[in-house]
């Protein structure tokens, strides 16, 4: 079969059904085309997209400048491997550490490597710098966590879907409530190996969980009295997704105008992922200053694609967009709006209990038990009426776009997810 024949939906998805492993269960939608904050089936509807592949596409699909750099780099050098320097990695990484305030950058490809990535790193730096017993680091994490789906990340999940039959589990790993400063307390005093605490500014697959105000700053306080490193997972709140360059924006380069930049906040160990690249190409990587860097040394650590010119170049272009086009900025203004909207909506149905995020990164919680279909039953009425939204934990629907939306589309879509919800009023 020529890859450039047409196909139908039900055919893609019936192809997909008999040859590959059942890992997603998707909405019954295929797409063959994506622009701006738009994508098409293979039938030609067109829709808003309201999950952005996960935040990934926060650039909005397609983005010219990024395909352009991508285009132009893919025709000159896609890859070196580490056994030999390549001209475009150096720039990006002074590019990407000066962007986001650190001494370093380690190259990775997905979010889970990187994670992955961060937990190495920690552990080397507590055995090296802080005396820790070998074998002996214990990181903490936040119930309810995502971080990625490697043998070691799903260990210290506690979503049974995720991780059941999938053991023996890696060891070294405290699980406390999110958002509970009285835990992560308990958890560091009297224990001398813990290493680090590894947390989500935003817990996104637990339903866009935003934490308390002040609770990353005091949160990364009890890190420093207790000389653990304080890790940010910003896979998917990175990246201008809450209205800010990072949700835990410190002396970074951001310049957004609803930023003061917080130092507070700013974490020993970045975890950057999604739309470094603006979902044009595997882009990963972990930031960190050279006191917790320096304990990497050549052979600890790699990746084959890992630093590749391709994503060198890509990786500077995605964040050029961010800037350029204040995409931080809009991400907050808009957010601000949606929630407006949607709270006026609110007060008036009763298919729709709440919505709750910050910038663009949103979720509203469906009137339904958690093993109901509705939220379901609703994303499949929203495809009909042009707009694609996924739901996560049975009745919470996350809603978000590409930050290059404008006013007006954001609008055009709260009165189609309007118009979709009121079908739901009983
Ligand atoms: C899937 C969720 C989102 C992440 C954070 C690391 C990673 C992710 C905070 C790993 C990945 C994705 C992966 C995707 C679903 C998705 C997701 F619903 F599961 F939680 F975005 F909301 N840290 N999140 O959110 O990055 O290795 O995938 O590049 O089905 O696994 P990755």
């Amino acid at each position: 079969m020529s890859v450039l024949e047409r196909i139908t939906s039900k055919d893609a998805i019936a192809l997909e059904d008999k040859h590959g492993a059942h890992n997603y269960h998707p909405l019954p939608v295929v797409l063959s085309r994506g622009e701006g904050v738009h994508v098409w089936d293979v039938e030609g509807k067109q829709y808003y997209d309201f999950l952005s592949a996960y935040s990934a596409v926060n650039q909005g699909h397609c983005h010219p400048k990024i395909v352009g750099a991508m285009t132009a780099q893919a025709q000159t050098l896609t890859l070196t491997s580490r056994a030999f320097h390549n001209d475009m990695l150096g720039k990006y990484e002074k590019y990407v550490t000066e962007t986001f305030g650190f001494d370093k950058v380690l190259p990775m490809n997905t979010g889970a490597e990187a994670v992955e990535t961060a937990l190495k790193l920690c552990r080397k730096w507590a055995y090296e710098k802080k005396g820790t017993p070998e074998n002996q680091a214990e990181i903490i994490v936040c119930e309810n966590n995502f971080h990625g789906r490697t043998t070691t990340i799903i260990s210290f999940s506690n979503d049974p879907v995720a991780r059941k039959n999938f053991g023996p589990y890696t060891d070294g790993f405290i699980k406390i409530a999110y958002d509970n400063l009285q835990a992560l307390e308990t958890a560091l005093e009297n224990n001398p190996n813990v290493a680090g605490f590894l947390v989500e500014p935003i817990q996104g697959e637990a339903g866009v969980y935003v934490p308390s105000e002040g609770y990353l700053a005091a949160a990364k306080a009890l890190c420093e009295k207790y000389g653990v490193l304080f890790i940010a997972d910003e896979v998917q709140t990175g990246i201008a997704r809450t209205g800010r360059l990072l949700a835990t924006c410190g002396n970074c380069s951001c310049a957004d105008k609803h930023c003061s930049g917080s130092p507070e906040t700013k974490p020993d160990v970045l975890i950057l992922g999604k739309a470094l690249s603006g979902g044009a190409y595997p882009v990963s990587a972990v930031l960190a200053n050279d006191d917790i860097m320096g304990v990497i040394r050549p052979g600890n650590h790699g990746s084959t694609f890992g630093g590749n010119p391709i994503a060198a170049a890509v990786g500077i272009a995605a964040l050029e967009v961010i800037k350029e086009e204040e995409l931080a900025t809009n991400a907050y203004e808009l957010g601000v709006l949606f929630r407006a909207e949607m709270n006026k909506f609110i007060a008036t149905c009763s298919v729709v209990n709440s919505v709750r995020g910050k910038g663009l990164l949103n979720a509203i919680l469906i009137n339904d038990t958690e093993d109901s279909s509705t939220a379901w039953d609703i994303c499949m009425a929203l495809k009909e009426n042009g707009l694609l939204a996924k739901p996560t934990h049975g009745n919470i629907i996350r809603f978000a776009p590409p930050l290059v939306m404008s006013e007006e589309q954001l609008l055009d879509c709260v009165g189609i997810i309007c118009k979709t919800l009121q079908q739901f009023e009983k």
